[in-house]
């Protein structure tokens, strides 16, 4: 300013005078100009400098240092005995950015044949897809074969390392185990019940990358990954293999739909064999179909027919009202309950208790629960967990159903007795017979290795137990219908059980499941066994003719693999022997209550109902 007003610069100070005279709107909107120019300037500095700063920091930092993931190591699930049921072991997956793959014929030829390509149809897709920044070569490759490809330096092709589950025992555990996703999420099964453990917690360590996103080196570690836990299945993986191989005979012998297998310690309620058919290749994950992943025995709750008729007999004893050897007159094999026509097989005349169940008998189990008041088979049932969650966490655990007494018909009454109108899994099935196996003590079941015994809960006395079992033990005897359950060295108590299966207009007359339930020895319980077999079409159909046998090829071998000692030196059954006769002769008055000779003449008359 001062220099405007010196002394001698008049020529300037006119100018400034013309102009300030002539345009002073002119000068202001010039300074204007200049002042907003000079704002924005500032501001973008301000805004550059301050408030973007992060943001701009980071965009450039990500060219050069990342975060990168560490992955964690799934949790590895075992057999009891620490046999691998489910491993993660390590894979690469070949990536490439196609936008730096060479253009290069010759180079992308000799690449397409380190990946067993063919290398015309993969030229042709690599450029179809030039305009991608990355595309999968190859995911969850062994190690050896992705070096290879690595090591022939092509640009453009990296390698990322992964995990991947493998299930060594295949389709024998296929159920029971599940799968996982690519993702390495479980999906079906254990691994999916229990994902939040098995899955550890991946790592963090910062990197430097090249503008290509190679990595020049490691920078620092920010968190190691920290590896899942693992699970430890109450399965034995040669029981498991056992059981698998003979229900899978069996249900294609019988050209049957399905099949399941429970086999339980009688005294812990660990799961020591769970087995499904069909089944699926969990390593095979192209091949999954719906039928083979259901793991039936756990998800699949069905009527379960005669099988049910110990548990019954069991509140039927505890009533007091009766004692094994009451007689029952169940001629003619037939009778009417509220318009209904209840039925024998055939007619069985007098039977005892004990007889009620050796012969499977409907009409008997129909006059004792029609003795008893409204609820006593239902509060039985209901303490032994029929129409209750087990608790054991498996994905579609089925609840089965036990409808409430509530104005019970007398026909529902008859019916839940003797195995209809009420629906059960096969481990739930196996878990309320732990009652009778374990002196009257109900177990949880579980499907992992325990340390103990769990307490359980005291639903009967020991000795209605024990009297339970001793009547079971008949069904394999002479008289029974489950005379192919039998064991050598082994006493053997169990139930058979056919059931009509409920179609679109009720019961079907041509397709049936088949059941069996066992428990040995007899006189000390180890296992529990139950076997059931949907739909067969071949080779019969009643329990006795198609489970029963699966019983005893499984649990036989069982039992001397898990070293039990024998309970019984019975030679083995042969009709024609004299030792033979006077013990059918023995039994025959139990099973009747009626003593010789009528009993010797009505045993000659009886076919065994197998
Ligand atoms: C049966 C039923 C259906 C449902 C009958 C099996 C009833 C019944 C209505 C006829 C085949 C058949 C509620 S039989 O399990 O009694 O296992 O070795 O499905 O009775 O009232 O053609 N089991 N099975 N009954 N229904 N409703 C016998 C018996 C059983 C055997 C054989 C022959 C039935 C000895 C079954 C076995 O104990």
């Amino acid at each position: 300013m001062s220099r405007y007003s010196e002394p001698g610069q008049r020529g300037r100070r006119v100018e400034r005078q013309v102009l300030g005279a002539s345009a002073p709107w002119r000068y202001r909107l010039m300074l204007l100009v200049i002042l907003v120019a000079l704002g924005a300037l500032v501001w973008r500095i301000i805004d550059l400098q301050v408030v973007t700063h992060d943001f701009l920091q980071g965009q450039g930092d990500a060219r050069t240092v990342r975060v990168e993931p560490i992955d964690a190591h799934r949790g590895m699930i075992t057999d009891r005995d620490g046999e691998p049921l489910a491993v993660s072991t390590p894979v690469v997956t070949l990536w490439a950015n196609p936008r730096e793959l060479p253009e290069d014929r010759g180079q992308l030829a000799v690449l397409a044949r380190a990946l067993g390509e063919e290398p015309d149809a993969f030229i042709s897709r690599i450029d179809g897809l030039r305009s991608r920044g990355f595309i999968y070569l190859r995911r969850q490759v062994t190690p050896e074969p992705a070096q290879r490809v690595l090591d022939l330096n092509v640009p453009g092709v990296y390698g990322q390392h992964e995990y991947k589950r493998y299930y060594p025992a295949s389709e024998v555990t296929a159920q029971l185990v599940g799968v996982t996703n690519i993702d390495d999420h479980g999906q079906e099964g254990l691994e999916l019940a229990y994902d939040r453990w098995l899955t550890g917690t991946p790592g963090q360590r910062r990197v430097l990358k090249d503008r290509k996103g190679r990595l020049v080196r490691d920078l620092h570690l920010i968190r190691d990954a920290r590896p899942g836990g693992d699970l430890t299945l109450s399965i034995n993986l040669r029981l498991q293999y056992l059981a698998y191989r003979e229900l899978a005979a069996a249900v294609a012998a019988h050209d049957a739909d399905a099949g399941s297998l429970v086999m339980m310690n009688a005294k812990t309620g660990e799961v020591l064999a769970m087995a499904n058919v069909p089944s699926y290749n969990p390593n095979n994950r192209a091949n999954m179909d719906a039928a083979g992943l259901r793991n039936r025995a756990i998800t699949d709750a069905f009527e379960p027919g005669s099988v049910m008729k110990p548990l019954a007999m069991a509140a039927i004893l505890e009533s007091k009202q009766f004692s094994p050897n009451t007689v029952l007159e169940t001629s003619p094999g037939w009778m009417r309950v509220d318009g209904y026509t209840i039925r024998d097989v055939r007619n069985f005349g007098r039977l005892t208790l004990t007889g009620v169940i050796t012969k499977s008998s409907n009409i008997g189990m129909t006059q004792l629960a029609l003795q008893l008041p409204n609820d006593t088979i239902w509060k039985m049932y209901d303490a032994m967990g029929i129409g209750h969650s087990l608790g054991t966490g498996f994905p579609g655990e089925a609840n089965g159903s036990l409808p409430p007494p509530v104005s019970w018909s007398k026909a529902k009454r008859a019916t839940l007795a003797y195995g209809y109108g009420s629906s059960i899994s096969a481990l739930q099935l196996a878990s309320a017979y732990t009652t009778l196996a374990n002196d009257g003590r109900r177990l949880p079941p579980s499907l992992l290795k325990l340390d103990g015994a769990p307490e359980g809960t005291q639903v009967l006395s020991p000795q209605t137990a024990r009297q339970v079992v001793e009547m079971m033990e008949t069904v394999v005897g002479p008289y029974g219908g489950g005379g192919r359950a039998r064991i050598d060295g082994y006493r053997v108590a169990g139930k058979t059980g056919t059931v009509r299966k409920v179609g679109a207009s009720g019961y079907e007359t041509n397709a049936y499941r088949s059941n069996f339930i066992g428990i040995a020895p007899a006189s000390d319980p180890r296992l529990i066994v139950v076997v059931s077999i949907d739909n067969s079409k071949r080779g019969g159909y009643y329990g006795g003719v198609v489970a029963a046998p699966i019983f005893a090829q499984v649990a036989g071998p069982a039992l001397r693999m898990l070293d039990v000692a024998p309970d019984s030196n019975a030679a083995p059954y042969n009709p024609e022997s004299p030792e033979q006769q006077v013990a059918e002769a023995e039994q025959a008055m139990r099973v009747t209550g009626i003593r010789q000779p009528e009993a010797a003449v009505s045993a000659a008359q009886a076919t065994p109902n197998d």
